[in-house]
């Protein structure tokens, strides 16, 4: 939230707000304004803005929000029309789902996300009464796909959201109230972060406010779907402007007041892709048996993976770590191409501690083994990553061992005293012993 300065119509006084830039960059297409270089007076035909009704609307000096100039309206003048209220510029690129329609009111290269956001503010400390503005996303014509409320009441700025929910008709528009009482002394910021998706009750809509989300709710898709008021053109609608409409009860003494709008920003995107595959974690266990094919003994871990919703056929790289809590033990990484054999949804990686399982005959692993590899220290973790043929990276990790890992670790006995000494005593396990006297006494008596 920032602080606005007070304005009083008829004094000019300049003052400047300093804002965050929007970062916008990243996004496929992309409108600011914040109306500096717009002329006082109606905001209609100027940088493709529209206001063709007798509205009471402006660009006006200061008292802006931020810079020296902000837009300015009020409902003094309300209406049941929508083609001549007040609509920003549009997007080069539409938004929408598959099915919108856009009526010639759009166009572009149809992205399936949306935000807007602008800075809003009262003219006034004081309460206005009747005071009432709403804005919405639309293509054009006033088929809003969304909406905010803006009412000024006693304790200050209500901002109510309007979304439909089921598939009656008549639509069942659903209000819900998103800010209370915000400050007349103040500027805040609304935003509306919109995700279309291909089919009916589906669209998500969040809605921020000062930054904060404040609901979560979905479009009026279904009202265009399924009511019978909309039976001439049956399907939901694209974005790319925003309308600031004045209708219902007019309430004359907000004339050359109002609410003032200020740092607008609109953004069309494309949502990114969502790639399938998930890794899932079967078994991690300790083991000790002969491997078929002459690969001889392996003493000590296995873990299996499994891949939902895609195969391990094409996958670029694996890579298996054994942890003992932080500390890395060994890590196998896929040898390729041999790997590649692997095409189904399922493989194990073999770690071993003690045994002597041949690595290079079997050929699928590149094993790396740490100082400590697990002669000692018990294995508690196992994470594998891997990059699937979609290229997406997935990552599980494993700490649910099962079996006795102590059974595999390498038995050291001290064979003369000499072994004992300098902390050699600390690192015997076949027995343990509690210092150095009984390393040595252990290797006289036997
Ligand atoms: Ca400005
Ligand atoms: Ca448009
Ligand atoms: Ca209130
Ligand atoms: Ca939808």
């Amino acid at each position: 939230m920032k602080k606005l300065k007070y304005f009083f119509p008829g004094l000019a006084i300049a003052f400047v707000v300093a804002l965050s830039v929007p970062m916008i960059n990243v996004y496929a297409d992309s409108y600011s304004q914040n109306f500096e270089s717009f002329n006082l007076g109606t905001v209609n035909g100027q940088d493709g803005w529209s206001v063709t009704g007798p509205y009471d609307q402006a660009v006006v000096p200061s008292p802006a929000i931020s810079g020296a100039r902000s837009f300015r309206i009020s409902n003094a003048v309300t209406s049941g029309s929508f083609s001549d209220q007040t609509f920003s510029k549009s997007l080069a690129n539409e938004a929408g789902e598959g099915e919108s329609t856009n009526g010639g009111m759009s166009g572009g290269t149809r992205q399936d996300h949306f935000e807007a956001q602008f800075d809003f503010a009262s003219t006034q400390l004081v309460h206005q009464p009747g005071l009432f503005v709403s804005v919405s996303p639309d293509r054009g014509d006033g088929s809003r796909m969304s909406y905010l409320g803006f009412e000024d009441t006693l304790d200050g700025i209500d901002v109510s959201f309007y979304d439909v929910q089921g598939t009656s008709s008549p639509a069942n528009f659903v209000s819900t109230t998103v800010a209370n009482n915000l400050s007349r002394s103040a500027v805040h910021t609304a935003k509306f972060f919109i995700d279309y998706e291909n089919g009916p009750s589906n669209d998500v809509v969040k809605i921020y406010i000062d930054g904060v989300l404040v609901h979560t709710g979905t479009t009026w898709e279904n009202y265009y779907r399924f009511d019978s008021e909309a039976s001439r053109e049956q399907t939901p609608r694209t974005t790319d402007n925003l309308l600031f409409r004045t209708g219902g009860t007019a309430a004359p003494g907000t004339s050359g007041f109002g609410l003032l709008f200020d740092n607008l920003s609109l953004v069309s995107s494309m949502n990114p892709v969502v790639l399938p595959g998930t890794l899932v974690a079967e078994d991690f266990g300790v083991v000790n048996y002969e491997v078929p094919g002459g690969l001889g003994f392996l003493k000590g871990y296995s873990a299996g993976f499994g891949v939902t919703n895609a195969t391990f056929a094409g996958a670029t790289s694996v890579v298996v770590k054994l942890y003992s809590g932080s500390n890395l033990l060994q890590t196998n990484t896929a040898v390729f191409p041999k790997f590649s054999e692997i095409t189904g949804t399922q493989f194990s990686s073999p770690f071993d501690v003690s045994g002597n399982f041949d690595y290079v005959t079997d050929g699928y692993w590149n094993n790396v083994r740490e100082p400590q590899y697990g002669q000692s220290v018990a294995a508690t973790r196992v994470v594998a990553t891997v990059t699937l043929a979609n290229g997406k990276v997935v990552t599980v990790g494993n700490t649910n061992l099962t079996g006795d890992p102590t059974t595999i670790f390498v038995l050291t006995t001290p064979t003369n005293k000499e072994a004992c000494k300098n902390g050699g005593w600390m690192t015997f396990n076949n027995p343990t012993f509690r210092n150095q006297g009984r390393c040595i006494s252990f290797v006289e008596r036997n």
